[in-house]
């Protein structure tokens, strides 16, 4: 409720495939605004910061390596109630589930691969978004 902020991850199968363009097309037709945006590649130690809650769970090393193995495109994005309406447009987390018409939906082959993150709530979004720009905290 309210303006928020949430940070979004185009992963490096969406930069790979040629998907930013598309991915920030989408969102900033429902009303998200840019607010700080960048190209970085992913080392270990920000993989393992960003995906804490996941450590231990028998996917935790392909995510990691995953997201380490290419560009990915950081960004925080403002907008009214930004982090239920982005992750309504990325659609469910397994692409099988993703309804037609979201992000995943539309673009993602398999639930390692599936194009963005999307933080998942508020608490969870501030800490992303130091994570990627300190400065903005
Ligand atoms: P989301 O990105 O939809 O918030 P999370 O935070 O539960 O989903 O999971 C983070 C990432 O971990 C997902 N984007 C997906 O790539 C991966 N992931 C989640 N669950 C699984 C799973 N059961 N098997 C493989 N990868 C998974």
């Amino acid at each position: 409720m309210g303006t928020e902020r949430t940070l979004v991850l185009v992963k490096p199968d969406g930069v790979q495939r040629g998907l930013v363009g598309e991915v920030i097309s989408r969102l900033e037709r429902r009303g998200m605004r840019i607010i700080a945006i960048r190209m970085l590649r992913m080392d270990e130690e920000l993989a393992s910061r960003h995906y804490a809650e996941h450590a231990g769970k028998d996917f935790y090393e392909e995510l990691v390596s995953f997201i380490t193995s290419g560009d990915v495109v950081a960004m925080v994005l403002e907008g009214e109630s930004a982090i239920s309406m982005v992750r309504e447009a990325m659609g469910e987390t397994d692409p099988r589930k993703a309804a037609p018409g979201t992000i995943r939906g539309d673009f993602a082959e398999e639930i390692t691969r599936n194009i963005v993150h999307g933080s998942d709530e508020p608490q969870t979004a501030a800490r992303e978004i130091e994570l990627f720009f300190p400065e903005l905290a």
